[in-house]
């Protein structure tokens, strides 16, 4: 095979372990650049080679045009739909159905967690993806293709044991919690509608037009059963999915009868709250394939399967106050405080009313007694409001017309949900911005959260990013509660911050529409601040992942004299304005190389060796062939060694083996 042929291939299967590493264990084997480096390798190629990129590339997640509509698309095994149980007893009752079907005989069931998202049918042919669509009416539902092959957890080849030729595997699109915490933050910021609940975030992302979008949103999959199933048991298949590659719950637990399930509500209502996804109860199901069979269904509920749904955790509080908060890109925030009042597990007395439709829609005004929820049991809000027991005198809350920061005239324009502040010149989006500059995603500088950096701002320290390289200890010291040795620390602290690199700043300059993702993307494609200042808006949509809104609003951003100013300030300070020099794995001499590791080595464990080895871009191979280029030989080596010796393959002991690496 052509060399450049066999690299694009290694480099192929290199990303698709790492993105199954990441994406679904969870444990990610390199390190970003790293990641970076290889797929950067595997486009270069590609560019040069058009005639062997195939649909199973790791570069073809997002593409294809934007579409008109979904094709509807019949499922060849219907989408079956659960009855809920909302207690105990109701479980009861469930068991003693299937019992009774079953002639009483014993019964084992699975538990696994009921994601809040969106059901999915994913088809295989020959282990490659073909077709993802919606469920639908569980006949006939959406083709969502395009944007499912975007979501990176969902494999777009099967690996492992041979899958079947036809695969139907069903399962939840997610958005993780805190996606979906991030996704409405920003969207209030942008004045656009917010989304209720992560199933409605993930549903609205998949059902995008542009997968250019969908591909924007962070979207996970959990995998939780076959269309048809071939296995004895709902577990084995579980099992099979998580060989062939699919995130699956890894901690389902198999009870042998229904009092043992209903004993794993309780640990499952804890371990919840640490899972990345929302859910809102349990899946129960017959394990037995055979009985599931005998079962069947009423119409389409299987009467083998049941959600048993938690209560959402709610509390009851008064409002006492609404007071509207200016953020950094000068929306109006109206904020509801709360009697502080305990809820899953912590002390809730703020709630995010996000804008004026909100609180009307909810007719929530001061004085009220609430029903508050966690949604993503992240940020709490008010569900509804308890009526009933108003104040007659309770007048509606009537957003302010005046900013509260500076007295300057607050618009809200047509179509649009927020309330903004008209003056460009608002303290508020200087000092909010100054807060982002210096939070955790950007350029994460230690100890200077909103507190430290109002103190600055209202000593008149700083008023731009540039101004925090200009700080000196004896003026720190001034500040309320900033001894010598905070004031040392954090002047430590942003001095480390000029060596964040260009993907950081970027987000960090809080250029509207550049998140983390986009920072990211535009860093990696322009290397330098000065290259990005000067394109322009064709340049910049010409990238995968960057559209006409994020390109417009860059190039406004660099257009400004102002930020043309502060640029060259903070170059001047010495903060770094190129994208961090990459570790290039492919410096490493196993770069591309096949490795065999055999027997025991002196100082590496073998999963130790074959992390190395992989991470250097070496394929980790399980048996000697003419194509192994090394054979890693430890103590009592046994027959791999003698074939290597035979075929006059390179052998090399543990350290070589660190040499080489
Ligand atoms: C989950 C059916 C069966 C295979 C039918 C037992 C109803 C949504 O995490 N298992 C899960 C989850 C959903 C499931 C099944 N296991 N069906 C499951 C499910 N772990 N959410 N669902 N669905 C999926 C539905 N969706 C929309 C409208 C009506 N029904």
């Amino acid at each position: 095979m052509d060399a450049d042929r066999q690299t694009l291939e290694q480099l192929k299967e290199a990303i698709r372990q790492h993105d199954y590493a990441y994406y679904v264990l969870d444990r990610p084997k390199v390190l970003d650049s790293e990641y970076d480096e290889l797929m950067r390798r595997l486009r270069e190629l590609e560019a040069r080679h058009p005639e062997w990129v195939t649909p199973d590339s790791p570069t073809q997640r997002v593409g294809g045009a934007v579409a008109q509509g979904f094709a509807a698309v019949r499922h060849k095994t219907a989408l079956l739909s659960l009855a809920n149980a909302f207690s105990a007893q109701d479980l009861r009752n469930f068991d003693q159905r299937v019992r009774q079907l079953l002639d009483g005989a014993p019964v084992e069931y699975v538990l696994e967690p009921k994601v809040d998202g969106l059901a999915i049918s994913l088809l295989y042919e020959n282990g490659l993806l073909v077709q993802a669509a919606t469920r639908g009416d569980g006949e006939t539902g959406e083709n969502v293709t395009s944007n499912v092959r975007t979501v990176r957890s969902v494999p777009l080849q099967l690996v492992g044991e041979a899958p079947p030729a036809l695969l139907d595997v069903r399962g939840e699109i997610y958005m993780p919690k805190r996606s979906f915490a991030k996704l409405n933050e920003q969207r209030a910021a942008a004045g656009e509608a917010l989304f209720a609940n992560p199933r409605n975030a993930a549903a609205g992302s998949l059902r995008q037009l542009d997968p250019q979008v969908t591909a924007g949103r962070e979207l996970g999959l959990l995998a939780y059963a076959l269309g048809e199933n071939p296995f004895a048991t709902h577990a084995d298949a579980l099992e099979a999915l998580r060989t062939w590659g699919f995130p699956v719950y890894p901690h389902y637990k198999v009870c042998s009868d229904i009092e043992q399930a209903i004993a794993y509500i309780d640990e499952f209502a804890v371990a919840r709250q640490a899972l990345p996804y929302e859910t809102d109860g349990l899946v129960i199901k017959v394990n037995s394939t055979a009985q599931q069979q005998a079962l069947g269904a009423t119409g389409k509920d299987p009467r083998w399967a049941v959600a048993y749904k938690f209560p959402a955790e709610q509390a009851e509080t008064v409002l006492e106050d609404i007071f509207v908060q200016v953020g950094r890109t000068g929306v109006l925030t109206p904020v509801a405080v709360l009697q502080p009042v305990k809820l899953a597990g912590t002390t809730v007395s703020r709630a995010s009313l996000h804008n004026e439709d909100y609180i009307r829609d909810k007719d929530i005004r001061i004085g009220d007694t609430v029903l508050v929820q966690k949604a993503g049991e992240i940020i709490p809000e008010v569900v509804r409001v308890l009526t009933e027991r108003r104040a007659a005198n309770a007048a509606p809350f009537v957003m302010p017309a005046t900013c509260p920061e500076c007295d300057a005239p607050a618009v809200r324009l047509e179509g649009e949900a927020a309330t903004r502040c008209t003056n460009p010149h608002c303290p508020a989006l200087g000092r909010e911005g100054l807060v982002h500059y210096a939070s955790r995603n950007a350029m994460d500088i230690e100890n200077l959260g909103p507190a430290v950096v109002t103190l600055l701002w209202n000593a008149g320290l700083v008023r731009t990013p540039a101004d925090y390289y200009r700080l000196r200890a004896e003026q720190l010291v001034q500040l309320e509660r900033m001894g010598d040795k905070s004031a040392h620390n954090l002047l430590a602290a942003i001095e480390a911050s000029k060596a964040r690199g260009l993907e950081r700043l970027l987000f960090a300059l809080g250029i509207r529409f550049v998140g983390v993702k986009a920072a990211k993307t535009l860093a990696q494609a322009f290397g330098d601040i000065r290259r990005l200042a000067q394109a322009g808006q064709a340049e910049l949509t010409a990238i995968p992942e960057i559209g006409p809104r994020i390109a417009e609003s860059v190039v406004t951003w660099f257009s400004a004299p102002e930020n043309q100013s502060l640029i060259d300030e903070l170059a001047e300070a010495g903060v770094v304005m190129q994208a961090s020099a990459k570790p290039v794995a492919a410096q490493s001499a196993l770069a591309g190389k096949t490795i065999v590791i055999t027997g025991t080595l002196p100082g590496l464990s073998r999963t130790e060796a074959i992390e190395l080895a992989e991470n250097a871009g070496a394929k980790v191979a399980s048996s000697v062939s003419k194509k192994t280029d090394y054979v890693l030989a430890g103590e009592a080596a046994g027959s791999k060694l003698d074939k290597a010796k035979a075929l006059g393959i390179a052998i090399i002991d543990e350290a070589a083996f660190r040499a080489l690496l």
